[in-house]
């Protein structure tokens, strides 16, 4: 899920813990978040303790995750309640996002994703800076505005991308087929818009 050669972006890791914390038992949550804390912490060896795995960017302190965005600042810069932090903590995880807008260009070819977000995304994603920043975006952004801003689409292509999401708020599935997606997929494109709809992107 995380790989060790790269340092992921925080992002991947605090989602990529807050599925761990959410999915294992205890033991397995401490080795694991030992695991991932070795590539966040400044050296070796000073990961956090597994009951408070949270490392605060700033100074490094350790901080239990139910901590993360609960409406107090626990870190002393307040890295915990992060606005990008705690809207991607709602959001499914970044790796999943990925994945989901890979297949999508897998099975319709490199530029399918034009249908959604507009002419930059052609060539696999690659002009908006590949599937990972705009997975991340995706998590990271509160707004469609914030992801308009975040990836520099043009204001066309963001209507575009809104008028997709209202369609689908309002239960208007006739514009996902009139962008050429399949019936086996629209459950699947469905749920994916809705949980950014849910979670406060056309706000
Ligand atoms: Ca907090």
């Amino acid at each position: 899920m995380v790989r060790a050669a790269n340092p992921p972006h925080p992002l991947l890791l605090v989602t990529a813990v807050a599925t761990v914390c959410a999915a294992l038992p205890q033991a397995v949550l401490a080795i694991d978040l030992a695991k991932l804390y070795g590539h966040v912490g400044a050296k070796r060896g000073d990961a956090c303790h597994p009951y408070e795995p949270f490392k605060c960017p700033g100074d490094g302190n350790c901080i239990s995750i139910q901590y993360l965005c609960d409406g107090a600042p626990d870190c002393p810069d307040g890295y915990d309640e992060d606005s990008r932090l705690c809207t991607a903590a709602k959001r499914p995880p970044v790796e999943e996002t990925g994945s989901f807008l890979k297949s999508l260009l897998a099975s319709h070819g490199p530029n399918y994703l034009e249908k959604l977000f507009g002419s930059k995304a052609r060539d696999a994603l690659k002009p908006l800076g590949g599937v990972d920043k705009v997975a991340i975006a995706l998590s990271e952004s509160q707004t469609i505005e914030d992801f308009g801003a975040a990836l520099h689409l043009m204001r066309s292509d963001l209507e575009h991308l809104r008028s997709v999401f209202m369609a689908v708020e309002n239960g208007d599935l006739g514009m996902l087929k009139s962008l050429g997606i399949k019936d086996s997929e629209l459950g699947d494109v469905k749920f994916f818009l809705e949980k950014l709809v849910n979670t406060g992107f056309l706000d």
